[in-house]
């Protein structure tokens, strides 16, 4: 971390409020990463690893648990948002489609948006989902920290090995996206992850502007 940028408290984080859409969401007064992922990657395990606390965020085995937006204030200027896990099959359809909308309005409307948070779980990576995240991120210039999650499931090597074969796969996009590996379970990886949020969150503001995961302007 460069010695210039300021570290957050993270461990002060309190929840604020939860939004199904987002004209519901808080007023965009305050810089914004997101955690998004597919169901049951461990978002919410991973926001309360990174803020020390184990009930912050709703855990569960049941997968789709966290359906709403659910916004966490570190501190007045900034904020980190638990995002509706994507792709639980036993959803109906329709559901699951009024989820991906309200996300992809969220993703491509959220000015004080300034970076995302990609969880995937280490034992299944890539899958459509993930993809589509950072093809969005390629063509709209979002900036992408990839958690390698759960991977204490892994011994060490093959979690390093997982990490660099995602690396190579991704070559060439360094400058946006990044990668890393975490575990919610043993810890690993909090501080890295905090440093990196950090270089986002205290970084000057640049509003975001705007192009959706399927690379389409937003229209109502
Ligand atoms: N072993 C291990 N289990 C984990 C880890 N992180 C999460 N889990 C477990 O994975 C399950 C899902 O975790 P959540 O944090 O609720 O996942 P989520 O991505 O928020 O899920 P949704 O809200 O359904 O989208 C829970 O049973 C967690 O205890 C981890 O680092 N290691
Ligand atoms: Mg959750």
């Amino acid at each position: 971390m460069p010695e210039t940028t300021p570290s957050l408290n993270y461990r002060a984080t309190s929840f604020m409020i939860s939004a199904a859409r987002l004209d519901q969401c808080p007023p965009p007064t305050a810089r914004e990463v997101a955690f998004a992922g597919r169901s049951n990657a461990g978002k919410s395990s991973a926001l309360n690893a990174l803020t020390g606390s184990n009930k912050l965020a709703r855990t569960s085995k049941t997968p789709g648990r966290t359906q709403l937006l659910n916004f966490f204030e570190v501190d007045e200027e900034h904020r980190l948002v638990d995002l509706p896990g994507y792709g639980y099959a036993k959803v109906p359809e329709k559901m699951k489609l009024e989820w991906q909308k309200h996300l992809g309005a969220y993703l491509e409307q959220r000015e004080c948006l300034v970076g995302v948070v990609l969880l995937v779980d280490i034992r299944h990576p890539l899958k459509e989902f993930d993809q589509t995240m950072i093809d969005w991120s390629v063509s709209s210039g979002m900036p992408l920290h990839i958690l390698l999650t759960k991977s204490d499931k892994l011994k060490f090597g093959a979690a390093k090995a997982a990490m660099q074969k995602l690396r190579n796969q991704l070559k060439g996009h360094e400058d946006l996206i990044s990668i890393q590996l975490f575990s919610s379970l043993n810890k690993s990886g909090v501080d890295e992850l905090a440093a990196h949020l950090d270089t986002w969150l205290c970084q000057e503001f640049e509003p975001y502007g705007n192009t959706s995961p399927e690379g389409e302007h937003y229209s109502e």
